[in-house]
């Protein structure tokens, strides 16, 4: 039976045998050919479809590692600042194993299914007249004084469990692909992946590295423009955030790699998001964001020298977090009378 990512790549982790597991079986989500990019880009295009984690999206991955130690150390509370996806995994994983989970949110600005995930596992929710960056900023200060275990990405273990997202992109394709193509908001996943991918190259498992290509959304672009913003702004609530928490390793991930960090609107965004869901595939509007990228880095003839190579963009939440988001841009469904004449007729049959 499969038991999640820290059994699964147990050697690659700082576990022991001592480490009390804590997992609701998160990880070997698919790897997903789109036909569609693929023949757009030039490049076979996969998607790291992680929406299918157990609380439905990446953050499970560096979760059970998080939690795991944190009962390990014998701590009784954790905490975290979250734009929505970090609540509800700390507050899944937390009422696993029984540990108490308080969540720092910014008020008004975080996806409806997110915030009733951290409601229903029984965390305690606090909403902050602030942004991400200020509830972070809050919870540091608390953690550092209290005892209180953060599990934000700072949290070295949430990384380390993170970086399994690379292992199976290159269990599956027998190699790390040319492209790793992430959102980027707290920037703790792009520098994940790409530990991970170095990991496993140096242990023989990979001939490759792929190059990171991180995406910001424009409103919300700080690695991009090289400072912080202060008011942050994008739909893609996820990555609302205007000073990444691993701002330098994100840095060194795209150098290192020969990659690059850029942003896309969120018209952009939203285009890709419509796009990936008329490919059967309903993934958040962060996650859209690599996609997006990619699209516009083909415009500029950015992968010309790569043809027949391969992309991986990781699509790091399910379109389900953010239902409101979904009916808003697609229109209503139509209302009619029990009647199968109309029902033909709007049918278009
Ligand atoms: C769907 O939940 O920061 O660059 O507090 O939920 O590793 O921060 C979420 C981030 C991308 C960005 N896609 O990842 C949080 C939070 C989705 C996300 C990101 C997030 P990082």
């Amino acid at each position: 039976m499969y038991k999640g990512i820290i059994e699964k790549y147990r050697d690659f982790l700082p576990v022991t045998a001592k480490t009390p597991v804590v997992t609701l079986n998160e990880g070997n989500t698919p790897l997903i050919f789109s036909e569609d990019l693929s023949e757009e880009i030039g490049l076979k295009v996969y998607l790291k479809y992680e929406g299918l984690n157990p609380t439905g999206s990446f953050k499970d991955r560096g979760m059970t590692m998080a939690i795991s130690k944190a009962k390990e150390k014998g701590a009784t509370t954790v905490m975290c600042a979250s734009t929505g996806n970090t609540s509800a995994s700390a507050a899944a994983y937390a009422a696993k194993c029984g540990l108490k989970c308080a969540v720092l949110i910014p008020d008004g600005n975080i996806a409806l299914g997110k915030l009733s995930q951290a409601m229903i596992h029984n965390a305690k929710v606090i909403a902050i007249r602030g942004n991400f960056d200020d509830a972070l900023n809050l919870v540091k200060a608390i953690t550092e004084k209290y005892p209180i275990e953060l599990v934000n990405s700072l949290n070295p273990f949430r990384i380390e469990g993170q970086k399994s997202g690379a292992f199976e992109v290159c269990d599956s394709l027998n190699d790390a692909p040319d492209f790793h193509a992430i959102p980027v908001g707290n920037a703790g996943n792009i520098t994940a992946y790409w530990k991970g991918y170095k990991e496993y190259h140096t242990a023989g498992k990979s001939k490759t590295l792929p190059k990171m290509l991180g995406f910001q959304a424009a409103g919300s672009a700080p690695i991009v423009l090289g400072h912080a913003v202060e008011k942050p702004e994008t739909l893609a609530t996820a990555i609302r955030i205007g000073n990444p928490a691993s701002w330098k390793p994100a840095l060194a991930a795209r150098d290192e790699s020969s990659g690059l960090i850029d942003s896309v609107t969120d018209e952009e965004i939203l285009s890709a998001y419509k796009r990936l869901a008329n490919g059967g595939v309903f993934a958040e509007p962060a996650s859209a964001a690599p996609v997006a990228g990619i699209l516009k880095l083909k415009a500029q003839g950015y992968f010309k020298d790569f043809k027949g190579g391969r992309i991986v963009c990781t699509l790091t939440g399910h379109g389900l977090k953010d239902p409101n988001i979904a009916i808003k841009n697609v229109g209503q469904p139509v209302t009619l009378n029990p009647d199968i004449k109309d029902i033909l007729k709007e049918v278009g049959l």
